[in-house]
């Protein structure tokens, strides 16, 4: 069989489920640590329940993501996951999923890894989502994951740190209301309220146009160019005033 046949004999089985996602569809990417509760706690020491390097190299992990050839408009990060969503009219890969779910995955994997100064790595899953509102929802169910979170790992740790047993920690948070593990972290001088605002809520980095100084050799005179940047939100607001944040950061279709 000649080459090419056979190329295209073969190709087929490679192809055969290959899905591109559909024009005007937003396309949201989440990737997630493999197994970060055993590197956080064990492989690492990372401070719990919430680590400043942790956070950082994620931070970094997520400016890699947005700067490697994709169009990404807002990037949302919380715990060890990672949302990055895409321009409207991203065309990347013919928006096949397979090249999203893969490249990301390993750039992800790639960078955390060499900020962490040893393996991990990352899955990638991709929402496919129809309207503006499903992209609003979208943010607040991961902002409000987010919240959930912190409440819990708060209380948790703050036990654990006491010198109370796993099981038994689990034991007295089972069933506990929202109000009265707010209590409990009250009644032992912790007030939720003042927690840094990145624990509760996450961190968020979008596009910021900045004016650059330049000179123009041909017209012999100083020209001011814009300049796109990264900034990194850890103040993002909550609720509705999130949901309006992130619709600000999606604008309107196309644009
Ligand atoms: N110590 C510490 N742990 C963190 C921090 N941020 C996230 N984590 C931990 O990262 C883990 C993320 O949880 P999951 O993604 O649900 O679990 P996982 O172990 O990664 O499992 P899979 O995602 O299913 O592979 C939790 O155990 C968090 O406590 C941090 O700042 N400090
Ligand atoms: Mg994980």
């Amino acid at each position: 069989m000649k080459f090419d046949e056979l190329d295209t004999k073969m190709r087929r089985f490679e192809t055969a489920a290959d899905y591109c996602v559909l024009p005007g569809i937003f396309m949201v990417a989440r990737l997630d640590g493999r197994s970060f509760t055993r590197l956080t706690k064990e492989r690492c020491q990372f401070d719990v329940p919430y680590d400043t390097r942790f956070r950082d190299m994620m931070i970094t992990t997520a400016q890699s993501l947005m700067t490697c050839g994709f169009q990404v408009r807002y990037a949302y990060l919380q715990s060890d996951e990672i949302s990055l969503l895409f321009d409207y009219e991203e065309r990347i890969f013919g928006r096949k999923l397979r090249k999203y779910n893969s490249t990301l995955a390993g750039e992800a994997s790639a960078r955390f890894s060499l900020e962490l100064g040893q393996v991990a790595t990352f899955d990638c899953r991709i929402s496919q989502l129809p309207s503006v509102d499903l992209v609003v929802d979208y943010f607040r169910w991961r902002s409000e994951d987010a919240a959930r979170n912190a409440l819990n790992s708060w209380c948790y740790w703050t036990l654990r740190k006491e010198g109370v047993s796993v099981n038994d920690t689990n034991e007295q948070l089972k069933g506990l209301s929202v109000g009265q593990k707010n209590e409990l972290l009250f009644q032992r001088g912790i007030n939720y309220n003042d927690l840094p605002d990145w624990h509760k809520r996450g961190v968020g980095l979008k596009w910021k146009s900045v004016p650059r100084e330049g000179f123009d050799p041909i017209k012999q005179k100083t020209v001011i160019s814009q300049r796109r940047e990264i900034v990194v939100d850890t103040e993002l607001p909550m609720k509705d005033h999130y949901d309006a944040y992130v619709r600000k950061v999606i604008g309107r279709k196309g644009e």
